[in-house]
């Protein structure tokens, strides 16, 4: 392993390169270990160039074995060769000119599962973001464009199937029991979208016609037997590629589309050009498998990669600094694409509810950056909430900023301007501001500065003027390298209601811009004065989450219990409902850790019960209302000197409240939420599950017995329903004889199903308190369980560290030491995966002074080990910071 400390790459010190690549010619010769790569290269000097300019290729861990320039041996005196670069001087003067390069790479011992990797006996890459230099020497960077001709040689009978960007161009025997297949991908792209896949699987095949007619063959390779479990990404695939010509106008432009589901790797999945390779969990799903959310999880990825055809690949990043460019676009397109698919309303809550949990406390600690960074040392570890959520977001201000229309004439302006190239968030926002004619440089703030704005507002009302004012300041609080920030244009939207709930427009409004109900909050501190209403109003603010802030504005239960019953906007009711939950949860935390009753307050109790039970509400909103904050959230809202097992008490003590005050809500709708027929995973029958389901850990609480729970797990005819029983079971009464049968009946069930066994192994790593980590050590040592597969240490390693504040957070420091141990030893086969991991650490300041000292030291420990990836100590070291 390199034990480099990583240079700081600067986006102050970006320069075109002085070669361009005109076209890439590449054939592999495949074998297990000793896999041959040649590399046909043909580049030209840019305009300028110094004519004695040297030509550096980037590597990565490579070793060269030939050198051909224009089909000549090149004498060594002419390049230096290390494992991470390739230099060729004394360049002749003539334009252009070729370069042959030939590595031997070695796919079975790649455990980094970057670059060329075998996993579950096929061959295939993973480029982004520094992969291709993993195969061989290259100007490895996203402006690098160029058409790929790719030809693959590998034994015929282990794979039967040779796959790469863009058209089939042909194949045919090539003597010796091997075969050939070449590729072609017309559209220029950066290699970073690179992709070769070559084995033996299973496939399901579809058509599409586009919206112009022509008919593109469509294709998903799974392992043999796994076909019919890949019948519903087909079908979001479909979906996808419509509602991207209906919405965006964006058309397919290959004549065929494949996806690959591999069992080993690191990340959701890829979007190479024309060949998506996915981690099949996101694949994956039958009714006895899947869960509602493993359903949803995949039409989403699937839509995020198929979305990347046009943000991201037509056009491209010119750098890695810009990497929101195509990924927080591409995630509000998929956010945008199941809102439309499925509840607007409730879609946005899941949002908030991810946004707040992973995101809010990134830009709260020491692994701040901003969404568009200036600088990094590991660009592994910029995928990140910030880039992807924060962006995503961002770009959801511009089109609320512009309204629908301009922001869909931004889009096109973006599409005809910039197809082809590879561009910056300037020219990205430049698009909008031509739409528009709005200046966005105080809005560009949202891309620069890190941290999540705190937004402080206060009302008052004035009866004799009937005047209604609105005091608002915001503060940015300071972030790693950021301490200064200057006010952002922050957009609220915003409505006024009158006591009976009717909708209230002002006569006017001054000291702010407030149209089409959006606020307009650009100063440091602002007041709206709002003319012409009639009677004190209840102020909604923030409404459907306009803007990715903290809000503190003092109102009363009434108040937000008015706006639970009221509120048109359905997200901006479960943010009532929240805010009506959250005063409760943090005084039981308090109360629970000084050894006080913990007591709930009637109005919230009283208020979400009535919601849980109202009908005129979609079941699935009613789930998410019943919900509560998460200990995580409870403990990001406290702020510091945390004690995770007294946020623990708390909340428990607050879910018995209402368990028992609406038992027989609760009782009614377990009886009648039912989804007779068969299974569907649907976003209506998906919601009755989950309210149903929301019933079932309610009564758990009110009844004290696991014996309806274990009833549920016996009559469960679909995952969903078995899972969450499950999870109820081992939760709640984890000593139970009732949860070790299901627990081994599970298993039995489902052993040979890896992602059936990850959900297995997930549920008993987030069982609370203490003893847990005991039971995470000896599953580790079960033979289901697999160091080397990115899935099964995430839902092992990972679920116990990201999601069991208690277990991993016990007082005596043992889990943190676990986390030490595990990250080093992960991160001798995969360093991106340990680093990954190891950001469950981020918020360790926010604990109390002794798990802080605990978790100081373990991080210490990673910090002084003899060898340690980049990866891993550019996370540690500026986790510690
Ligand atoms: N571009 C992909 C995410 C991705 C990034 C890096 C990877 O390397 C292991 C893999 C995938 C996406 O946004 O879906
Ligand atoms: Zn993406």
């Amino acid at each position: 392993m390199r034990t480099d400390t990583g240079q700081v790459i600067n986006l102050a010190d970006y320069q075109p390169t002085e070669f361009v690549l005109e076209r890439v010619d590449l054939t592999f010769e495949l074998d297990p270990t000793e896999t041959k790569v040649e590399a046909r290269l043909i580049f030209h000097r840019r305009e300028g160039v110094d004519p004695k300019a040297s030509l550096v290729l980037d590597g990565d861990e490579l070793a060269l074995s030939g050198l051909l320039f224009d089909q000549m041996e090149t004498p060594a005196g002419q390049y230096t060769v290390t494992p991470e670069s390739l230099t060729v001087r004394d360049l002749p003067a003539s334009d252009p000119f070729e370069l042959t390069i030939t590595t031997i790479i070695n796919p079975e011992a790649n455990t980094k599962l970057m670059g060329l990797y075998r996993t579950g006996g096929i061959y295939c890459t993973q480029c982004e973001a520094e992969g291709f230099r993993r195969i061989t020497y290259f100007p490895d960077r996203p402006d690098v464009l160029a058409p790929y001709t790719v030809n693959i040689i590998a034994d015929k009978a282990a794979n039967p199937l040779l796959l790469s960007n863009g058209n089939f161009l042909g194949g045919a025997g090539y003597g010796e029991g091997k075969h050939f297949a070449a590729w072609f991908d017309p559209h220029p792209k950066p290699s970073y979208l690179f992709a070769l896949v070559a084995g033996d699987l299973g496939i399901i095949e579809d058509t599409f016609t586009t919206m112009s007619g022509r008919e593109v063959a469509l294709k998903i390779y799974v392992e043999h037997g796994k076909e019919p479990r890949a019948a519903y990404a087909m079908d979001a695939l479909k979906r996808s590629m419509k509602w991207d010509e209906d919405v965006f106008g964006r058309e397919y432009d290959l004549d065929i589309f494949m996806i690959v589901a591999v069992s080993d790797f690191n990340m959701g999945a890829m979007e190479n050009k024309g060949l998506n390779v996915f981690n099949d969990k996101y694949v994956l799903a039958d009714p006895e498998t899947a869960t509602d959310s493993d359903y949803a999880n995949i039409e989403a990825i699937i839509a995020h990669e198929y979305f990347h055809n046009w943000t991201g690949n037509r056009i491209t990043c010119r750098d890695w600094f810009q990497l929101c460019l195509k990924e927080g676009l591409t995630v509000y397109r998929d956010h945008e694409f199941s809102a439309d698919q499925r509840s607007r309303p409730v879609k946005r809550i899941a949002e908030v509810r991810h946004l707040k949990s992973e995101q809010f406390p990134e830009d709260a600690g020491p692994l701040a950056h901003p969404v568009r960074p200036i600088k990094y040392r590991e660009i592994n570890n910029f995928y990140t909430t910030t880039v992807y959520e924060k962006g995503s977001e961002v770009t959801r201000m511009i089109a609320t900023l512009l309204g629908k229309e301009t922001f869909k004439k931004g889009m096109d302006i973006y599409f005809d301007r910039h197809d082809g190239q590879a561009v910056t968030i300037e020219d990205f926002v430049k698009s909008f501001e031509d739409a528009s004619g709005r200046d966005l440089t105080q809005f560009s703030l949202w891309y620069h500065q890190a941290g999540t704005p705190l937004v402080t507002a206060s009302g008052s009302y004035d009866p004799a003027a009937k005047t209604f004012s609105l005091s608002l300041e915001q503060m940015i609080p300071a972030t790693p390298g950021q301490s200064d920030k200057k006010p952002m244009h922050i957009p609220l939207s915003l409505q006024l209601f009158a006591d009976d709930g009717a909708a209230v427009a002002p006569a006017s409004v001054e000291g702010a811009e407030y149209t089409g109900s959006v606020l307009h909050l650009t100063e440091r501190t602002q007041t709206a004065v709002f003319h012409g209403v009639p009677t004190r109003p209840v102020v909604s603010i923030n409404r459907s989450f306009s803007a990715p802030i903290n809000l503190h504005f003092d109102q009363s239960p009434a108040d937000l219990a008015q706006l639970a019953r009221c509120e048109t906007d359905h997200f901006a009711r479960w943010q009532a409902l929240t805010d009506l939950a959250l005063p409760n949860l943090l005084k039981a935390a308090r109360d629970a850790r000084e050894g006080k009753t913990v007591a709930s307050e009637p109005t919230f109790v009283d208020t979400l019960v009535i919601a849980a039970a109202d009908e005129g509400l979609e079941p699935a909103f009613r789930a998410q209302a019943l919900a509560l904050p998460s200990e995580a959230d409870i403990a990001r809202e406290l702020g510091g000197n945390n004690d995770p097992d007294a946020i623990h008490a708390g909340r428990q003590a607050v879910i018995k409240h209402l368990a028992d005050a609406g038992r027989d809500t609760f009782v009614a709708l377990y009886g009648s939420m039912t989804t007779p027929g068969a299974f569907s995973p649907d976003a209506t029958s998906a919601g009755r599950r989950a309210l149903r389901n929301a019933a079932l850990t309610y009564l758990s609480y009110a009844e004290h017995s696991p014996a309806r729970t274990k009833a549920a797990f016996d009559a469960a005819n679909n995952m969903t329903d078995l899972l969450h029983a499950l999870t109820i079971l081992v939760h709640r009464f984890p000593d139970s004889a009732e949860a070790a049968e299901a627990l081994s009946i599970f298993r039995d069930r489902f052993a040979e199903n890896a992602l059936v066994v990850d959900k297995w192994f997930s549920v008993q790593a987030t069982i609370p308190g203490a003893g847990t980590l005991d039971r995470v050590l000896k599953l580790m040592e079960n033979p289901l369980f697999k160091r080397t597969n990115p899935n099964r240490v995430r839902s092992l390693v990972g679920s116990f560290a990201f999601a069991n504040p208690t277990g991993f957070g016990r007082a005596d420091g043992e889990g943190y030491r676990f986390l030490a141990r595990e990250i080093l030893d992960i991160d001798r086969r995969n360093p991106q995966l340990a680093a990954r991991i190891l950001t469950s650490m981020r918020s360790w300041r926010s604990l109390e002074p002794v798990r802080q000292d605990h978790a100081r030291l373990s991080l210490l420990e990673i910090e002084r080990a003899a060898e340690l990836s980049t990866d891993v100590r550019d996370i540690v070291e500026r986790t510690l910071k």
